[in-house]
């Protein structure tokens, strides 16, 4: 009866643990490098890197906290299923996956950049839109070109691209690209040029609805020392 008391405790108190367990998704590259000083500031220090290691999932200095690598399109999915408790993800990202189940507490200020319209040097945008031609567009960010298209009253066919998406005005697949700008060194090196800025890009910080009810208490102070840090990159 004891023994079978103790055991039970023991029991509920690693459940008690796990309970409190958080799994951060992120993304390899950009957004992994920039969230690494907001850990930092939240006292969490990640102990392997995603680009030397195969591991998919994390330690960290906090037994109670993971991280897990993931496709940044793939880190929504992961947060809204609860498989992951939080995670960072790009404004385009969410806005194509449709985050309306996905709290967004914090604009974390990093791996920043411009969602634009592009075409070839030489190709007349202002007078194509004005005389109501209708575009090929090809891009990543459908849900997003579409609504910017419809917004402005121009026609576009929409071709959905996975990558490259510079290349689709040079080999005639498409009149213009919807794509993210940073320094604009990609459009220049294929004689493309930015002719709209649709919106301003950075990263969010997103949370599973249910985890910041269970777990708000180990949430609360990592997402307060997230909110600071990210305040001053603003
Ligand atoms: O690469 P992968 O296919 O796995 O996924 P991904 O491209 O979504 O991931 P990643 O890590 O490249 O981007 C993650 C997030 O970083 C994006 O969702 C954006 O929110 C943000 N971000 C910030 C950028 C850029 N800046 C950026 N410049 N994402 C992509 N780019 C690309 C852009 O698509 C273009 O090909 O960089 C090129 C333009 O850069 P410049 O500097 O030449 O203008
Ligand atoms: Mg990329």
């Amino acid at each position: 009866m004891t023994n079978n008391l103790n055991g039970q405790n023991s029991n509920q108190g690693s459940i008690a643990n796990n309970a409190q367990q958080l799994t951060l998704a992120l993304s390899k590259g950009r957004i992994f490098e920039e969230t690494l000083p907001l850990l930092e500031a939240a006292g969490i220090k990640v102990m392997e890197n995603p680009e030397t290691s195969r591991k998919l999932i994390l330690p960290t200095n906090d037994p109670d906290v993971r991280v897990i690598v993931v496709r940044a399109s793939d880190v929504p999915t992961y947060v809204q299923y609860g498989a992951a408790d939080f995670g960072v993800a790009g404004k385009d990202v969410l806005l194509e996956h449709g985050g309306e189940s996905l709290y967004q507490p914090i604009d974390l200020n990093i791996a920043k950049c411009r969602m634009s319209v592009a075409v070839r040097d030489g190709f007349d945008y202002a007078s194509a839109v004005r005389q109501g031609a209708r575009l090929r567009v090809v891009t990543k960010y459908v849900q997003t070109a579409r609504e910017h298209f419809a917004a402005k009253g121009v026609h576009v066919d929409l071709i959905k691209l996975y990558g490259s998406m510079e290349l689709g005005p040079l080999v005639g697949l498409a009149d213009a690209i919807v794509d993210l700008v940073s320094t604009g060194s990609t459009l220049r090196a294929n004689h493309l040029v930015e002719v709209e800025q649709i919106m301003e890009i950075s990263s969010r910080l997103v949370v599973n609805q249910a985890a910041l009810k269970l777990k708000r208490e180990r949430l609360l102070p990592i997402l307060a020392a997230f909110e600071k840090a990210s305040q001053a990159l603003a």
